[in-house]
């Protein structure tokens, strides 16, 4: 397994690919905006999660789904740092999802031990000092803008080429601020400023990814090309919550690439995917085994 400081050894010592379960504290998050906007029952979601089988917990304050308007940074802390502190407390490992150092920091403070950046540092000159000074792990996921403008920077000539470059980038701009390499865990970004197409290409090659020497993360829990590959004869797209059986297909398809983490909303199937794969790559003749 490959180093990642900042992580807690129970999840840094698990070799296989870890399952972060998704606790959206949001009015209008695409796939479950609303359910969890109360702090006790984000909480109680959060230990169902963990209870399933959730290696760490991703919480957010912000929808970041196409279209969606930023909310402030006070309504944001409102949302997530009751959340934060209540899993930590119990004894998750948390994740804050945000592109706020400001919010990073309270959710570190409050017991947090990973910063989820959706924009990889972009959208906060704060942030990779923040995770520099702490040492917290950090997440860095491929993003070219903000929600209201991603869909019309889904613009490639090579999908793969480009992320790949411009995560290289992202790595070196993190690295040149003081953030140690071994703290970032690259995530290709599915669906954000991606269409269909450039989701499945990446999704494909993550090894080309993987060659930029650190671990990722995948995020395709109930997104959109699911929605339109499972369409219904009428051109429907399927609804976002029965997208969790063909997410769970892509945790395996992930998982059996390397892929070091899956970000997921229903975990349970996603969970024993990873233990499927997992088990499929040790009983691999010798010589043969390799990846997760
Ligand atoms: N996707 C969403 C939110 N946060 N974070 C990472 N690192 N990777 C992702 O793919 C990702 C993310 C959007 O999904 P949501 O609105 O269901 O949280």
């Amino acid at each position: 397994v490959q180093e990642v400081l900042g992580l807690p050894a129970a999840v840094r010592d698990t070799a296989r690919c870890l399952v972060m379960g998704v606790v959206n504290v949001t009015p209008d998050s695409f796939s479950d905006g609303g359910l969890w906007l109360d702090p006790a029952a984000a909480v109680a979601h959060g230990r169902a999660l963990v209870e399933e089988g959730a290696d760490l917990l991703d919480v957010g304050g912000e929808s970041t789904r196409p279209g969606a308007h930023r909310v402030d940074t006070a309504e944001e802390l409102r949302r997530v740092i009751p959340v934060v502190r209540a899993l930590a407390t119990k004894g998750a490992v948390v994740s804050i999802d945000t592109m706020r150092a400001q919010v990073a920091a309270a959710a570190l403070d409050a017991g947090a031990q990973v910063v989820n950046d959706v924009s990889g540092g972009q959208a906060d000159a704060g942030m990779a000092s923040l995770v520099a000074r702490t040492g917290a792990c950090y997440i860095a996921m491929h993003w070219r803008g903000h929600s209201t403008a991603m869909d019309s920077l889904a613009v490639y000539e090579d999908v793969v080429t480009e992320v790949r470059a411009e995560l290289a980038e992202r790595l070196d701009a993190l690295t040149a601020s003081g953030v140690d390499p071994r703290q970032i865990i690259l995530d290709p970004g599915l669906g954000f400023a991606k269409t269909a197409e450039h989701n499945w290409r990446l999704l494909g090659e993550l090894d080309a990814l993987a060659e930029l020497g650190r671990p990722l993360l995948v995020g395709t829990s109930r997104k959109r090309f699911l929605g339109s590959l499972l369409a219904a004869p009428d051109g429907a797209p399927r609804p976002a919550a029965d997208r969790d059986d063909a997410t769970a297909a892509t945790t395996a398809l992930a998982a059996a690439k390397g892929a070091r983490a899956v970000r997921v909303h229903a975990v349970r199937a996603s969970a024993d995917a990873v233990r499927v794969v997992a088990a499929a790559a040790c009983h691999r003749p010798p010589g043969e085994r390799r990846g997760p």
